[in-house]
């Protein structure tokens, strides 16, 4: 662990510096896969699934048998974890609605805004060590709340063809209408162009790794949007004396232990509780089943030691963190001030753990420092503004000399015409 005392602020972007990645060596991979799924449909995503899965298989979906299967195959016990999970992620997201906006900005002109769903998502869920079907209701319960009308999911096939009993259960508890055994590039080109068996979508979502990641951003290139850039996951927490050093240790090691590349920051303005924190670390860490991976992580990590209040605040906008802990006397100084971080945790009991699974917030999060310019996923992520005007013989009359004046400047004479015509049907239907 890498402990910094009193960092000078020219100091703070090298401190703080993510992983870095080699995207370049990559992308000719990925290119070459989406080409060749562009061309080929099904058959090129067979030769990958068997590549990259090492397996081959008859058919894509999953069937509604393997479905009734993972069912029987989850606790009840967890199946109620779920089911809370849900309602509150719900409850949350389904505040998010808003009431159309409408005005009429000058007399007889009527402006409105109202959402509408996006009609075809996808949805890509990583296999892996941690299969996170907790990012399934993440991402299907706010679409099933926007209307989307065709939820699909990919997520790639073990080596006996299978996907994740607790995938698939979450996955069919959130109304996604089709779940598909392909993975990584495949999938996401799959997505993006559509195959026989893969539907095309409009939008995807979703967390991967590097090679998800960088597909995800190939298909922007091809007309689907995305949810976010993805990176590491990251957690930076701000504590003083007011903190309890087991609760934010366990707080870094919760964020550790998702990979090796995770960034976990701790900044404080007390000397005495960075040294009490790393003592906790290193008797909790031996403990995670995933120590190898939190201890890679932890070695990057930084406990950072600041003067006061205003400096820790600057160091964290400057970094904007994926998920922002205070643990801090002046907890309403850090709200109030914070403007760059994806989700925020306030108080000794509100564990990151509480967002990523169940306090009802989502925990698809900006990292990599796009907390300056994007949002986590949220309703409106799944949904699109679409505006509305109607206006009257009044209003035309109201707003067409001011058209017809910027439309000839502009040297666009249709423009007026379109303007003009009206207006003089206006004149006539007042005469006759
Ligand atoms: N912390 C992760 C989400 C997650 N955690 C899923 C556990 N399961 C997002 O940064
Ligand atoms: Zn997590």
């Amino acid at each position: 662990m890498n402990k910094i005392d009193n960092p000078k602020q020219d100091t703070w972007s090298e401190i703080l510096k993510r992983p870095t990645k080699t995207i370049d060596d990559i992308e000719v991979t990925v290119k070459e896969i989406f080409k060749e799924v562009q061309k080929k449909g099904d058959e090129a995503v067979a030769k990958y699934t068997s590549i990259f899965d090492g397996i081959t298989l008859d058919d894509y979906e999953v069937t509604s048998e393997e479905i009734h299967e993972a069912v029987n195959s989850i606790s009840s016990e967890l199946k109620e974890a779920i089911q809370l999970a849900k309602n509150n992620i719900y409850k949350f997201h389904a505040a998010q609605k808003t009431d159309r906006v409408e005005i009429e900005t000058i007399e007889g002109v009527n402006c409105w805004q109202e959402k509408r769903p996006i009609q075809k998502i996808g949805l890509y869920i990583p296999g892996g060590t941690a299969p996170l079907f907790s990012t399934v209701l993440m991402l299907a319960v706010p679409a099933e709340i926007a209307g989307c009308k065709e939820i699909v999911l990919c997520s790639p096939p073990d080596k006996k063809g299978k996907i994740n009993p607790a995938i698939l259960y979450a996955a069919n508890l959130c109304g996604v209408t089709k779940i598909l055994k392909v993975g990584g590039i495949q999938a996401i080109a799959g997505m993006t162009f559509g195959t026989k068996s893969i539907p095309q979508v409009y939008k995807i979502f979703g967390p991967g790794n590097q090679f998800v990641t960088v597909a995800k951003q190939l298909a922007t290139q091809f007309g689907v949007a995305i949810d976010m850039p993805a990176g590491p996951s990251e957690l930076l927490i701000v504590a003083d004396n007011t903190a309890v050093p087991a609760f934010v240790a366990s707080d870094l090691l919760s964020q550790a232990e998702h990979g090796t590349d995770s960034q976990v920051i701790l900044v404080s303005t007390s000397k005495k509780l960075i040294d009490e924190v790393e003592k906790e670390i290193q008797i909790q860490i031996e403990e995670l089943p995933r120590k190898e991976i939190a201890k890679k992580a932890i070695e990057n990590s930084k406990l950072i030691f600041v003067e006061n209040d205003q400096i820790a605040l600057d160091l964290i906008n400057d970094y904007g963190p994926e998920h922002f802990i205070i643990n801090s006397e002046f907890d309403d100084f850090y709200c109030n001030g914070i403007v760059n971080a994806g989700s925020i945790f306030i108080g000794n009991y509100t564990p990151e753990s509480a967002g990523d699974y169940a306090s009802g917030t989502n925990h698809t999060l900006p990292t990599n420092g796009y907390a300056k310019n994007y949002s986590g996923v949220n309703l409106d992520s799944f949904m699109k503004s679409m505006t509305f005007q109607k206006i009257t013989q009044k209003g035309i009359q109201n707003i067409g000399k001011a058209i017809e004046l910027m439309a000839e400047a502009e040297g666009l004479q249709a423009h007026k015409n379109a303007v003009t015509l009206r207006l003089q049907s206006c004149e006539v239907s007042k005469t006759s």
